[in-house]
């Protein structure tokens, strides 16, 4: 049984086993939530990413899926890196935003991580309107069987908490 839990706040304060963290395809960091969880999880996070460029991750990570790494400083055992899609207002790319849901409880089920903290994916640089990425993430998890005993999403201002607290409720 998993539970959805609500958190508003700046994700790199939480305690969590897993800290989700939105990424790009380089996994070599950003602005936004990557920016933040490289400046206080510390420089292991950005090795582990460069080794994972050296080897399996060659040409990157592919929008949609999710790898983990070191949290580095963070309170957690790992980060897992996940890319979401640019919103598009011509071109449904729904199916990969809740991929990226999907891909990284997977990920948290490889580690054993029952604690797992998301930020709202693609709703900042990539613009995707936090309405709709509210309802594709909840619905995304909910859909999904895991042994991650908490999903937290950890919600950055007043609106995209309520936009998640809507379809929680
Ligand atoms: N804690 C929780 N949420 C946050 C934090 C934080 N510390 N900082 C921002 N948010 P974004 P994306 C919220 O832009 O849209 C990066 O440059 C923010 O308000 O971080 O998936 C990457 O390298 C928004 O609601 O991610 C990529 O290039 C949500 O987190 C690109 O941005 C996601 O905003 C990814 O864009």
């Amino acid at each position: 049984m998993t539970t959805l839990t609500l958190v508003k706040g700046d994700i790199t304060r939480e305690s969590a086993d897993a800290i989700v963290n939105a990424a790009n395809s380089s996994l070599l960091g950003g602005g936004g939530v990557d920016g933040a969880i490289h400046r206080r999880g510390g420089p292991a996070i950005l090795a582990a990413c460069r080794e994972l460029r050296a080897g399996h991750h060659g040409k990157g990570l592919p929008t949609g899926r999710a790898v983990a790494t070191t949290a580095g400083d963070l309170d957690a055992r790992w980060v897992i890196h996940t890319v979401g899609p640019v919103w598009s207002a011509t071109e449904d790319r729904s199916g990969l935003l809740a991929s990226c849901y999907r891909e990284s409880l997977r990920v948290a089920d490889e580690l054993g991580a029952r604690t797992v903290a998301f930020p709202a994916v693609s709703t900042g640089v990539y613009r995707w309107p936090v309405d709709d990425a509210a309802r594709i993430a909840v619905e995304a998890v909910r859909a999904r069987p895991t042994a991650v005993e908490e999903v937290r999403f950890v919600l950055f201002d007043d609106r995209a908490y309520e936009a998640f607290a809507a379809q929680i409720r």
